[in-house]
């Protein structure tokens, strides 16, 4: 569709609306359920959907990904249409409210955190900068999982969110993929990807037909090595047995080949000389997930298409690059070789030839694929045979090539380089604020919607009293919708007057849900002595964690246990309230950010790598509370001392401590009384009462033992200067121009800019 024919749809689009209306219900706009007029507006905006990027005679990106966590698509996809406006006064005028029918639409439940959310944004972002690209990845059925807290604790039930009509489109496209001997024949489904006032691109997503849904029992349990019937249920299934290892890398293989599939016929398509493969296409690998796309390509070129290995290897090394996300040892993937045996023997050779290579040139066992343990090292086979490494925040990618990766930056320098992540100001801003968005139109114009730089204009209004009482108001009327939304939702009832302090993110140790824990048992005890905190605080959590990783199950479950305990004290209860929302997800997401005052972003210095929630907090006007880590230090360096709330030990410090191993938590537990004190409280009578012994107490002999990621460590400074933080909370005049600073100083994290940087760098697309 051009834009001519566009226009005209819009002027049409209200008799187009009743007109599917009547097709699809035989009735009015104004008289179908919002679940029926949801599909209604998706079916219109699909067809709205089609100015597709042109890609002829030129090269294109393929960003590989384990995990796309788009969100829900309505409300964006209008958006970025440029009909949002058009369309919600239209339903109005029909006495129908646009948020109401975004309600009924289902989350897709296609990643877990950070990592997938960041490929989302980067599809938005390569569509609004017309840049030819599609992201790649798998249709799980059952996505993640669905949290559910019961007596306390987490349980998981599947997260079914496949409609018959949704925003997938199923393709005629399908290809054999071959286990060993074991075949399967997948079937893709097509995502539009809509940029802002711009193309449309694909996500492009593999199913297996064969998959059984009734296969999962009780909650997620389900025939591990039923592999035809199970690949796509779940992403990330359990693995904490061989089934579940390798039912991983059944999944990553799929997702590989099904790639590599797609990628070599559109190059035949277009008639592309294969042996240019790198001058048509980049393949970005998103962590280590899709790994065996490098051996894969190398494996068919090789057998399918008569090149020598030395050519496929040479083809291929030029056409992909890895992002690493992670320096936990733990996250970085090492399959036992006998695994990919089972699972892809055809791999095999190929990955002994590229091994074989590293091994005649370098002798340093860190560098190698294989180790001697037999196990294979995704990371360094990218490395090794991609042509770019990217971390993903300055001080991330400083600690890859300083610590974590030196010996592989000492061989290839040039193929390090930092790509500090970022966000898509349609969904974190325009779409989840509009009336913040409104407010700084009304200051600076629009121009801020297509080049985020221009909030920095923002700053004029530092002293502008009328505009900052503004900016305030609506910090106010999110918190109350928040409000009343958690009171719907969770049964909890929250003061919009009380400074709200929210912690959103996976549940790991590192990001250490616990600190914050610790520092709300010790405000609580401090209230039961009669020291009253002068200005209420509401601590929000939203955490999912692995089933499998029992410690953050715990830490879950002290949280619920410490939101039972405070809220039904009525002494306590009226300085603070904890609420610790159920299946945080992307749409949650949206309604806490914009009401924000406080964002915690407390890990452990060198530990996340960059984060990108502590991003869209800063965009709608929250103030950070943090380490030095990730993106942060960024996020520091932008706003200024003045802006942020900077704590506890550096990453330099950290690592000493590490590589001396003279970390001892029970020191810092003897040596202070108020860390005594809250820890003990875990195992005291009154969280007894409401919680479990089994975890409770497992959780106190974590920290007191080991406490991998120091939460003892920087504990105390904690303390200080999350109270010196809310005193300031006080000085009202302070804190409005503190979160002016923080949203004027935000654009340098739109995910434009990450894009553009990828792009220059890496991708060098047209
Ligand atoms: C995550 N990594 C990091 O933990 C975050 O700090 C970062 O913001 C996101 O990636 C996006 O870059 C992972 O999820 C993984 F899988 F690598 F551990």
């Amino acid at each position: 569709m051009d834009t001519i024919q566009r226009e005209i749809l819009e002027e049409r689009l209200e008799q187009e609306m009743e007109a599917l209306s009547q097709e699809m219900y035989g009735k009015r706009i104004a008289e179908i359920s919002d679940k029926d007029l949801y599909y209604v507006i998706l079916n219109l905006t699909k067809g709205m959907m089609s100015a597709t990027i042109p890609t002829d005679g030129k090269k294109k990106v393929y960003y590989i990904s384990a995990e796309f966590l788009i969100g829900k698509l309505l409300s964006n996809n209008l958006i970025n249409l440029g009909v949002y406006d058009k369309v919600e006064s239209i339903l109005k005028a029909k006495g129908r409210n646009l948020a109401e029918i975004e309600e009924a639409e289902p989350e897709p439940s296609l990643g877990n955190g950070g990592l997938g959310r960041l490929a989302a944004c980067f599809l938005d972002s390569i569509a609004t900068l017309g840049l030819p690209g599609e992201g790649i990845g798998l249709n799980y059925h059952f996505g993640l999982f669905k949290q559910v807290f019961k007596d306390n604790l987490q349980t998981a039930e599947k997260d079914a969110w496949l409609e018959k009509q949704s925003w997938l489109t199923k393709t005629d496209t399908s290809f054999d993929v071959y286990f060993g001997k074991k075949k399967v024949t997948s079937r893709l489904y097509d995502i539009d990807v809509i940029g802002y006032d711009s193309g449309v691109n694909k996500l492009r997503l593999f199913d297996l037909e064969s998959v059984d849904e009734s296969l999962v029992k009780d909650g997620i349990t389900f025939d591990k090595e039923d592999v035809e019937r199970n690949l796509t249920l779940f992403l990330y299934p359990e693995d904490s047995d061989e089934a579940g290892n390798l039912l991983r890398i059944y999944q990553q293989y799929f997702m590989v080949s099904n790639a590599a599939q797609l990628i070599l016929k559109e190059m035949r398509e277009k008639h592309y000389d294969l042996r240019k493969l790198y001058e048509h296409a980049v393949i970005q690998i998103n962590d280590t997930h899709p790994s065996m796309i490098i051996p894969e390509l190398i494996r068919i070129l090789v057998e399918e298409k008569a090149f020598t290995i030395d050519e496929a290897i040479e083809v291929v090394s030029k056409t992909c690059a890895y992002t690493n996300h992670t320096i936990l040892a733990e996250a970085l993937e090492k399959w036992p070789y006998a695994y990919l045996e089972k699972v892809v023997p055809q791999l095999i050779p190929v990955i002994d030839e590229l091994d074989k290579r590293i091994k005649a040139k370098y002798k340093d066992p860190k560098v190698q694929i294989i180790d001697k343990d037999k196990r294979v090292h995704m990371a360094h086979m990218d490395i090794h045979y991609g042509f770019s490494v990217n971390g993903v925040a300055a001080i991330h990618t400083q600690i890859l090539e300083e610590t974590e990766l030196h010996h592989f930056y000492e061989i290839y320098p040039e193929k390090f380089n930092n790509k500090t992540n970022g966000i898509t100001f349609r969904r974190w801003l325009l779409s989840c604020n509009r009336e913040l968005t409104a407010l700084i139109e009304e200051g600076i114009g629009c121009g801020f919607k297509k080049d985020a730089d221009e909030l920095e204009k923002l700053l004029e209004f530092k002293n502008d009293e009328e505009f900052l009482n503004r900016l305030e108001a609506i910090k106010m009327d999110n918190k109350k919708k928040l409000s009343a939304f958690i009171q719907e939702k969770e049964g909890v009832e929250i003061n919009p007057d009380s400074v709200f302090d929210i912690q959103a993110k996976r549940l790991h140790e590192y990001k250490r849900q616990q600190m914050n824990a610790l520092y709300i048992i010790h405000k609580y005890l401090e209230i039961k002595k009669g020291k009253k905190p002068s200005v209420p605080v509401t601590y929000i959590f939203g955490a999912k964690a692995a089933p499998a990783y029992v410690i953050a199950q715990d830490i879950i479950h002290l949280l619920l246990v410490l939101q039972e305990i405070v809220n039904k004290d009525p002494e306590a209860s009226k300085y603070m309230k904890i609420v610790m929302v159920e299946n945080y997800n992307v749409s949650y997401a949206e309604k806490l950010i914009p009401a924000c005052d406080i964002s915690e972003q407390i890990s452990l210095a060198s530990k996340e790598a960059s984060g990108t929630g502590n991003m869209k907090f800063m965009l709608n006007g929250a103030v950070t509370l943090g380490t030095a880590d990730g993106a942060n230090v960024e996020i520091h360096d932008l706003v200024g001392d003045d802006n942020i709330y900077i704590f506890g030990k550096d990453s330099e410090t950290v690592i000493k401590h590490y590589e001396k191993a003279d970390y001892v938590s029970k020191d810092y537990y003897k040596k202070s009384p108020v860390i005594r004190e809250a820890v003990d409280f875990i195992i005291g009578e009154q969280a007894m009462k409401a919680g479990h012994k089994e975890n409770l107490e497992r959780l106190y002999k974590e920290l007191l033992n080991k406490d991998w990621f120091m939460t003892l460590l920087d504990l105390e400074d904690y303390i200080a200067v999350k109270d010196k933080m809310l005193e300031d909370y006080k000085d009202r005049e302070k804190w409005k121009k503190m979160m002016l600073v923080n949203i004027a100083k935000a654009g340098f994290f739109s995910s434009d800019r990450t894009i553009r940087e990828y792009n220059r760098d890496i991708w060098k697309l047209k």
